[in-house]
């Protein structure tokens, strides 16, 4: 009997190594380049944060200001940085990019190198900074603090002239070495010409390729901050989405040729909205829309504040395309969210949070036609282990595939998320969506790119399985995760 039992054990064992061995004669999928750096890699996991657009804009009702303000005019009444923190943080977003300095040159915090900022305001006596307060109370309330810091100034007498450039740089060294960590840094392409320019009272033309030699800028901030992402119209690490109603494109690839982009070009804002299939460079997009018409506070506007419902939109083709989302919540002149703002984010959060309670798929089986090299390590049950580092694979020379999960009894279906395992490229250019119904596969939605996210709304389904079908993919497609709602 003894016998018997250490024969099974050794047939057990030799199995089991056998099996390990196979494993690890599997290799994993080469990358499909480009592929997102690491920093980028974490920005993207960060899905949505807050903007915040504060200046003199918010007391003299502009949008954009001149830059012939008085830094007098800015003088919040109660203003309350833990409000914004709260809020931000209730909303399930992940930090904010706030606007140190916006086109009309006044700066939110006292900076050595101009008069035109907070130390000249009746606010607090001069004794205020607003940059400090947040980025503080960002860092103690685990969000991340992000820096917009306009490059065109309507108040600077000499933008346009390389002392302006100089001027740039020294703001930009004193904002990160005094005020980070920083996530993010928000470089805003818009230059409209006109402006007060210290009293000149004229239109500026500058060479956008040129004058501000962004290469130098940007080496001098990423020296300071390492794994600072850039986000500007075409990178060099997030790119815009091209238009700010809330939305990039049903195709979104993270892939684009960038040095083939410049300001003006024809088309570029379709192109930004959907990247490029055989793109050059990994720079994935973010959606930058504001919850109001505008990005500063005005009274009038407290009418038209977006609803939970049309924010809830605005995260399905943002978040749910692959992008990540910065949404804009203005303080008002009190230096406040206002109540309608705060109670639309609070909405909108519950109708997150009520949409994607329960993940049908966590506890499911799921099937697979093949996976690659018959191994564990890439097969089907990875797409439902919650562990982002694993992934469903096919071998090399497949490249379309279907993942069936079965819920074990029918429920009604509203949602689900695919996710790429992109750390070794974006690979999928086709896919559908497919319910059991009588008997028969019954295809419910499809679509092109998935990308880090993809979000899929449905008309609600009953059923008791769902078929994901990949039919298209520049290499062997690799799904890190799958979520059924
Ligand atoms: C634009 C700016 O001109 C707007 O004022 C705002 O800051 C928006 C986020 O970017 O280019």
């Amino acid at each position: 009997m003894k016998k018997l039992n250490l024969f099974i054990f050794l047939v057990f064992v030799t199995f089991q190594l056998v099996a390990t061995n196979k494993e690890k004669q599997v290799p994993p999928p080469s990358p499909v380049y480009p592929i997102p750096t690491d920093r980028q890699l974490a920005w993207q996991e960060l899905e949505q944060y807050a903007f915040i657009h504060f200046t003199t804009n918010t007391f003299t009702g502009k949008e954009w200001g001149y830059g012939d303000e008085s830094p007098e005019v800015f003088n919040p009444s109660e203003m309350d940085v833990n409000q914004w923190i709260k809020t931000v943080k209730e909303a399930g977003l992940k930090g904010i990019v706030l606007t140190c300095k916006h086109h009309d040159g006044f700066c939110l915090w006292p900076s050595k190198y101009t008069e035109h900022s907070v130390k000249n305001s009746k606010w607090k006596n001069g004794q205020g900074n607003v940059v400090k307060e947040v980025a503080e109370a960002c860092h103690k309330n685990g969000l991340k603090f992000g820096v917009y810091l306009s490059p065109w100034d309507r108040n600077r007498a000499d933008y346009g002239s390389p002392s302006y450039v100089e001027y740039y740089r020294n703001q930009l060294k004193e904002l990160f070495t005094m005020y980070g960590p920083v996530f993010e840094m928000w470089f805003d392409g818009a230059n409209g010409g006109d402006g007060y320019y210290g009293g000149a009272k004229e239109k500026r033309k500058i060479n956008g390729a040129s004058y501000y030699d962004w290469p130098k800028t940007l080496d001098i901030v990423r020296k300071i901050e390492p794994n600072i992402v850039f986000f500007s119209d075409a990178g060099p690490d997030i790119r815009w989405c091209g238009n700010e109603s809330g939305f990039i494109g049903e195709t979104n690839w993270s892939p684009i040729t960038s040095d083939t982009l410049f300001a003006g070009k024809s088309g570029i804002d379709k192109i930004l909205n959907t990247g490029e299939e055989n793109g050059k460079n990994w720079i994935p997009a973010e959606v930058d829309v504001s919850i109001r018409p505008g990005w500063f506070y005005h009274a009038e506007e407290d009418v038209k504040v977006k609803t939970p419902e049309k924010l809830f939109e605005i995260y399905l083709s943002s978040v749910g395309r692959g992008a990540n989302l910065i949404l804009n919540i203005p303080p008002d002149r009190r230096g406040l969210f206002h109540e309608n703002d705060v109670k639309a984010l609070q909405g909108w959060k519950q109708l997150i949070d009520d949409a994607f309670k329960n993940n049908l798929a966590r506890h499911s089986i799921v099937k697979s036609d093949s996976y690659r090299g018959n191994s564990k390590l890439y097969a089907a049950a990875n797409v439902t282990d919650g562990n982002k580092e694993t992934y469903w694979a096919t071998n090399d020379d497949i490249t379309s595939g279907n993942l069936i999960i079965d819920l074990g009894s029918k429920k009604t279906v509203k949602y689900v998320t695919i996710q790429e395992y992109i750390k070794l490229g974006q690979r999928v250019k086709g896919f559908a969506v497919y319910a059991w119904k009588n008997n028969n596969w019954v295809e419910i939605t499809k679509g092109s790119t998935i990308g880090y996210k993809r979000i899929l709304r449905l008309e609600p389904v009953d059923t008791e399985k769902i078929k994901i079908e990949i039919s298209a993919s520049k290499a062997a497609p690799l799904i890190s995760n799958i979520e059924i709602y």
